[in-house]
C-alpha cells in the first residue's frame, strides 16, 4: 500500500508536481493523464488520500456522490458527448497508482467493452 508521503497524486494535489488541471474544487482534482489512452484521457481524484474503492467507508458517501456527479460536468466542459469511466482497484485490477482515480476516456469513438 502506498504511503501518503510517497503518493504521486498527493504531490499533484499539493502542487509539488505540475499537472495539466482541468477541474478543481475543495474535494476533487481532475487533470490530463500523462500517457493518454484515448483522444481525451482525464483522471479525477479525491484530494484526500484514498487508496481505492476497497478503502472507502460509509463516511465517504457524500464525497463519492460528489465525485460521480462531477464526472459528467467535467466531460461536458471538455466537449465530450460520450465517454468511458473506469477505476482500477488493486494490483490485480490493474491499479498502478494507489491513490483512487477515475479515468475519463473519450474524444473519439471507443471500441465496445
Ligand atoms: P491506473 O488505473 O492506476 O493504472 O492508472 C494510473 C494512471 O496514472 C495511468 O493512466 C498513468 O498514465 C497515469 N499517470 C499520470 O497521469 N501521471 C503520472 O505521473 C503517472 C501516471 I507515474
Amino acid at each position: 500500500m502506498t504511503d501518503h508521503a510517497d503518493c504521486l497524486f498527493c504531490k499533484l494535489v499539493a502542487g509539488d508536481i505540475p499537472a495539466n488541471v482541468v477541474y478543481e474544487d475543495d474535494q476533487l482534482l481532475a487533470f490530463h493523464d500523462i500517457a493518454p489512452k484515448a483522444d481525451t484521457h482525464l483522471l479525477v481524484i479525491p484530494k484526500r488520500h484514498i487508496v481505492n474503492l476497497n478503502d472507502l467507508s460509509a463516511s465517504d458517501a457524500e464525497l463519492m456522490s460528489h465525485l460521480m456527479l462531477t464526472i459528467p460536468t467535467i466531460a461536458r466542459q471538455q466537449q465530450l458527448t460520450g465517454f468511458r469511466t473506469i477505476t482500477n482497484t488493486g494490483a490485480e485490477g490493474g491499479q498502478e497508482v494507489f491513490h483512487m482515480h477515475f479515468h475519463i476516456l473519450g474524444g473519439a469513438q471507443l471500441p465496445g467493452f
